[in-house]
């Protein structure tokens, strides 16, 4: 007997509406939530693979130790005692940094790991935090910090209503859209053409957003921050900035003109591809469009120049009165509203309070970046990594040179991943402890409602359940925790062990219903929204579209949008001397990255619905390149950097910009002792063998993974 379950597709940002056709505790059909009124039935190739994952044959089903190059099962009360032993063991004797932790992507696609991780973080008492955070969203980050005084206040482009949209370094073709959480966002983006707007992308690629916009631009890989400084001098220099009822509350308006002004398009032209005629011509048509925004994500924040580039598009938008206003840069408002929790228990976010040991780089809100992971491993010294956690995340695969972080993990003296799979990160991990998987829990989002098109919500219960022995993600963070707390006799640790005994009896069932109810369209208004009215709208619900929320929802003491905060200014220094320093380097090559529909990161390779077919994990190179170097489609190349090199397969394409090459993430299956049977039978190659871990953006310390000088040579 099959039955029908709704759900919530938790791979991607789109949080799409699901309807699991589920037989014998097996899915045996995806469909789209047609009912859902946020995603409207649309799912992409990855939905279909959401019962893959539940009953993967690969997927890890018990607590693994390792012993030597051997796995063998440990029961759950031995695996959570080891654990403990071995982080107290290191602790006491080498100090709190020497524990590390690192937490990887789908963490914030499951609200109970979300709600979870803050007591597991303070039992473990790890100082070394890292996440994937520094290895994409960062800059954006720190940008609303410094801008808006809270770390999680982003602005989501109004794509339902703009007329006029630039988008730099995203291509939500492929991602479904980032920062901006869209049920079918190629719909909303053709929308926008339909009713007679225009949408210009700028990226090193023609991608598939480029390829259905009404103009491409290519960018040079980080010359973004360049480009949009050029574009508020020209705006600037002709009086065309028109921020109307934004300049009553925001400070810095002298200064930002007084920066922009060294940065004619002439001086920047050749530093960003775009030349001088062409950025005033865009500059004039942003301006005098009604309803335009500025929208730019991943490609703009994983570059040298990052932070400054995040903050441009905030202080563009506010140049052009975008900010806050229909069509524009909006702010949604969540029924659980992230914002004023976390302001609530204090983490509005900080920034460079401390430095990491051996590269000095900045921490944010408590981490340090991902690209100092491995040196904080393998440089000896005080305070030097010797015990690390893992939650969620392959940061072999997903960190820039991965392949020296591959070489550092075995010198740790204890490793323990919480994760599905034995993967090449946690393969090298003393204990692996499993969770449930998405359509095993229950599914709400804390994080993209924040970042979506219209305020929307949606609760589901478990589609499917667990294998036996299996646990959930909120219940192995909350044992590990209330384990380590107890293992202590402070009064700090019985305080904690006693709020960490409330929460677990709780659950997280009651924490969303008292969220909702203390929320914006909780008890006190007429949404008047719970648990019980989400159980009973299980398609989801709308709450509307976004409205004009400033300055009451800004989080700086005096209720002003700082423009241009001391960070920035400081730090533009380090355009100018690039600019000046720039040297011509004919027939050098840069590497940039790709997304790619059927691919979700570096986890989703063993499902073979989604990998099957032509090998996608190839290198493209410009026609002139290829011409210059002999190679041609199908060649195997050696690609290679400071850091390290793989070999890959060629596709010439004048997709990519000459002396640009483009390699997607994610692939790199190649470790034998990972389980992953078929992501091993269609391994392809990381390219964070060849990201090199010392090219960040010393500003916010996130990894400069697009940009990379790399050399091509046809592989022996
Ligand atoms: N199918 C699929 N969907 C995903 C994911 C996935 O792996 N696969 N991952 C999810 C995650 S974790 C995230 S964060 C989002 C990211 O979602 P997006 O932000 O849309 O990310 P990408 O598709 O990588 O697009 C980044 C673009 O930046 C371009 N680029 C590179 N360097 C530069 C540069 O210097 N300047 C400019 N202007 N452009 C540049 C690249 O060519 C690329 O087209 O996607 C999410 N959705
Ligand atoms: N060169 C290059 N590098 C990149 C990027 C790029 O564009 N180019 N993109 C970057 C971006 S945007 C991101 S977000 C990072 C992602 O980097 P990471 O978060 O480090 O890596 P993922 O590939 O998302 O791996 C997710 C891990 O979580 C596990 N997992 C999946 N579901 C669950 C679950 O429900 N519970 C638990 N406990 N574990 C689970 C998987 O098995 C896998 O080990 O990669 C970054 N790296
Ligand atoms: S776009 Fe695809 S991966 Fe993203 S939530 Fe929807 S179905 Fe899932
Ligand atoms: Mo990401």
């Amino acid at each position: 007997m099959s039955r029908s379950r709704f759900h919530t597709c938790n791979l991607c940002e789109a949080v799409c509406g699901v309807e699991l056709e589920v037989e014998a505790n097996a899915v045996t059909r995806v469909r789209g939530d047609g009912l859902d009124p946020f995603s409207r039935g649309h799912i992409c190739p990855k939905a279909a693979a959401l019962g893959d994952l539940a009953s993967d044959p690969d997927r890890v089903r018990e607590p693994l130790r390792r012993v030597g190059d051997r796995f063998e099962p440990v029961p759950w009360d031995h695996a959570v005692a080891e654990f403990v032993e071995r982080v107290e063991a290191v602790r006491k004797q080498y100090g709190p940094a020497s524990v590390a932790l690192y937490v990887g992507n789908p963490t914030v696609h499951s609200h109970t790991a979300t709600l979870m991780f803050p007591f597991f973080a303070r039992a473990l008492k790890a100082r070394s935090k890292f996440s994937a955070t520094s290895v994409d969203q960062l800059p954006h980050m720190l940008a609303s910090l410094e801008m808006f005084g809270h770390q999680l206040m982003f602005s989501v482009p109004d794509v339902d209503r703009c007329d006029h949209l630039w988008i730099l370094g995203a291509n939500p073709y492929a991602s479904n859209g980032s920062f901006l959480t869209a049920g079918n966002v190629r719909a909303r983006l053709e929308a926008i053409r339909a009713r007679g707007g225009r949408i210009t992308v700028f990226d090193p690629r023609r991608t598939e957003t480029a390829e259905h916009a009404d103009e491409h631009v290519f960018m040079r890989p980080g010359g973004d921050a360049f480009f949009l400084l050029a574009v508020l001098h020209t705006l600037f220099d002709e009086g065309l900035t028109n921020p109307g009822r934004l300049r009553s509350f925001t400070d810095g308006w002298d200064a930002l003109r007084s920066i922009v002004s060294w940065f004619s398009p002439e001086r920047v032209a050749a530093r960003c591809g775009v030349a001088p005629d062409k950025i005033r011509a865009l500059a004039r048509a942003l301006a005098s469009a009604p309803r335009a925004v500025v929208y730019g994500r991943l490609g703009v924040c994983t570059q040298e120049f990052g932070g400054v580039a995040a903050w441009l598009l905030n202080a563009l938008n506010v140049a052009i009165g975008a900010l806050d206003r229909e069509g524009g840069a909006m702010f949604a408002e969540p029924a659980i509203d992230l914002l004023r929790v976390s302001a609530a228990i204090g983490q509005r976010g900080h920034y460079d309070k401390f430095r990491s040991r051996v590269r000095g780089l900045p921490e944010f809100g408590g981490e340090l970046p991902s690209a100092t992971l491995a040196e904080e491993i393998d440089t000896p010294g005080d305070g030097q990594i010797r015990a690390l956690v893992t939650f969620a995340g392959n940061p072999v695969l997903s960190t820039p040179n991965g392949a020296r972080l591959a070489r550092a993990l075995p010198n740790l003296e204890f490793m323990a991943s919480i994760d599905i799979y034995r993967n090449e990160t946690t393969r090298h991990a003393h204990l692996i402890l499993p969770t449930s998987v998405g359509i095993e829990r229950a599914h709400t989002d804390l994080a993209f409602y924040l970042l979506s098109v219209r305020n929307a919500i949606r609760y589901a219960n478990p589609a499917v359940d667990p294998p036996s022995g299996v646990k959930s993600d909120f219940d192995v963070l909350s044992l590990l925790a209330l384990s380590l707390h107890e293992s202590r006799s402070s009064a700090k640790d019985r305080a904690s062990a006693l709020a960490l005994r409330a929460a677990r009896a709780l659950g997280p069932r009651a924490i969303v219903d008292a969220l909702l109810r203390a929320g914006p369209y909780g008890a006190l208004r007429p949404e008047n929204l719970s648990l019980a009215k989400l159980e009973a709208h299980p398609h989801g619900l709308d709450l509307g579209p976004l409205r004009s929320v400033l300055p009451a929802r800004l989080w700086t003491a005096n209720k002003r949008v700082r423009l241009v905060p001391d960070v920035y200014a400081r730090d533009v220094q380090r355009l100018k001397n690039a600019l000046q320093n720039e040297r011509e380097s004919p027939g050098s090559l840069v590497l940039i990255g790709r997304r790619q529909l059927r691919s979700n990161n570096s986890w989703m390779h063993n499902s073979l619905r989604l990998v099957k077919g032509r090998d996608p994990c190839t290198l493209l190179v410009h026609p002139e390149d290829a011409a210059r170097h002999a190679v041609a489609t199908g060649d195997r190349v050696t690609l290679r950097s400071r850091s390290g090199s793989v070999t890959v397969p060629v596709e010439v394409s004048d997709e990519v910009a000459p002396g640009v090459v483009s390699l997607p993430h994610g692939w790199g299956h190649d470790d034998p002792q990972s389980q992953l049977r078929v992501a091993r039978a269609h391994p392809g190659a990381s390219i964070n063998a060849v990201t090199d871990d010392h090219l960040v953006d010393p500003l916010s310390g996130t990894a400069a993974l697009s940009g990379v000088p790399v050399t091509i040579e046809p592989a022996p």
